[in-house]
Formats: structure tokens, C-alpha cells, sequence
């Protein structure tokens, strides 16, 4: 028995010949992408934001639940707050938690504790996760595989924002707590992953590194 009513659902129909060149052409868009961590701090468009936020938001989720919140900073005061408490966290993370393995995994990406991106980056997008609703009478209401759906929402957002010629970077700031209390959000989202969000630097440069093989990666049974 569905509880939904069901509608009719017309999917985009190709010849053969257009499939594949569909698929290249998306492939090659998406394999232009890289990640950014040098910005220039030129105005983005909020429209550009909604649309590529409501792009991450199509995304598929156990039990069209979408447990995810994306708050979006643009005030300076809020970045330079979340900036200040990044690299807080992230100077302990380099110098006392993070192992040899992986400082040296690391090394190539030019990382370091230092996060200017996230004031001088126009927006600031944190994703939350719901880890559960609450309905009306303040009841909780389950999610889930929320890992898995917020993930999924956080690749459509990364591939939109990508199209729409703007870079981004996942930041991991860990642990993350502080971005619930700065931004104040109630105790059933949890903060998923932070995205800077704007126009690379002029002359920006981007480590030399290659994505694995075909060979590498997929196995055909
Ligand atoms: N969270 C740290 C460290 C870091 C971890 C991974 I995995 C990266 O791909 C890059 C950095 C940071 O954001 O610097």
C-alpha cells in the first residue's frame, strides 16, 4: 500500500550516439574540476548560491528525508569568528593530533593550519547534518542513512558549483562543533562539511596531481 500518490515520471530519453557523448561531455566538465584554496574576494551573485544550493538539495535521501541544512556566510564578522576558531582547531590537528602518515599524505596538497580562505572567500557554505527532524510538537522524527544522503547533496552542490565557473575546497575543520555554536543551530543538525565558495585568485595554482585509471577504480563483472 502506497501512502503517496504516485505520478507519472517522463526520464530524459537519448539515441545511443547522444548517451556517449553526453557522458563525455560530463565527464569532462566534472574532470576539469579541482580543489581551490586561494580566492579572490570579487562578489558572487546570491542567485548563483540558491541555484547551486537547491542543485544539492535534489540530491537522493533515505526516506526523502533530506536531512540537511546548508547555512550560508557572507558577513565578515561571522567568517572572521569561524576563521579564528578554524585555525584554532586546525593548528592543534597539524602540531599534536594528526599522524606522520598523515602530515606526509598531506604534504603534496600544500595544506597547513592557516585558513585566510575563509574570510577572504565570499560565501561560506556549512553543511549540516539532521541527525533527526522535530516535528510540530517537538517530537523526534528519524533520519536515515544520513551520512550517505548529506554526502550525496554535498557532490551535487561540488559538481554545481563547478558548473556555474566558481571553485570551492572541502574543508575539514575538525573537530567542528564550534560552527553549531556560532551559527547557533539547534541540537539535531551537526555540521557535515564546510565549503568556501567564490572566484579562484587571479594565477591561481593547484597541485600536480593525477585521478586514477579507469583500470584503478572500476571493476566490470
Ligand atoms: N582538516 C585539515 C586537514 C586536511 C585533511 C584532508 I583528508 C585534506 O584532504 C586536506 C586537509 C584541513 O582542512 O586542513
Amino acid at each position: 500500500m502506497h501512502t503517496h500518490p504516485f505520478i507519472k515520471y517522463e526520464p530524459l530519453r537519448f539515441s545511443k550516439e547522444e548517451s556517449i557523448a553526453r557522458s563525455k561531455s560530463y565527464y569532462e566538465l566534472l574532470d576539469q574540476r579541482r580543489s581551490v584554496r586561494h580566492f579572490a574576494d570579487t562578489p558572487v551573485p546570491q542567485e548563483v548560491i540558491d541555484n547551486v544550493i537547491m542543485t544539492g538539495s535534489s540530491a537522493p535521501s533515505g526516506a526523502h528525508k533530506q536531512p540537511w541544512t546548508f547555512c550560508v556566510v557572507s558577513d565578515p564578522t561571522i567568517k572572521k569568528e569561524i576563521r579564528i576558531a578554524a585555525e584554532k582547531e586546525e593548528y592543534e590537528s597539524y602540531t599534536n593530533r594528526m599522524s606522520e602518515e598523515w602530515l606526509r599524505d598531506l604534504a603534496p596538497l600544500g595544506t597547513d593550519w592557516q585558513k585566510p580562505f575563509l574570510e577572504i572567500a565570499p560565501y561560506l557554505i556549512i553543511v549540516f547534518k539532521k541527525a533527526y527532524d522535530l516535528d510540530a510538537d517537538g517530537g523526534k522524527r528519524k533520519n536515515y542513512y544520513v551520512n550517505e544522503s548529506v554526502g550525496l547533496a554535498t557532490g551535487f552542490l561540488i559538481s554545481a558549483i563547478h558548473n556555474a565557473g566558481l571553485v570551492t575546497l572541502t574543508h575539514t575543520p575538525s573537530p567542528m562543533a564550534f560552527l553549531q555554536k556560532i551559527l547557533n543551530r539547534p541540537a539535531n543538525e551537526r555540521p557535515f562539511l564546510l565549503l568556501p565558495v567564490g572566484y579562484p585568485a587571479a594565477d591561481v595554482e593547484v597541485p600536480d596531481i593525477a585521478r586514477k585509471q579507469k583500470e584503478d577504480v572500476v571493476v566490470y563483472y
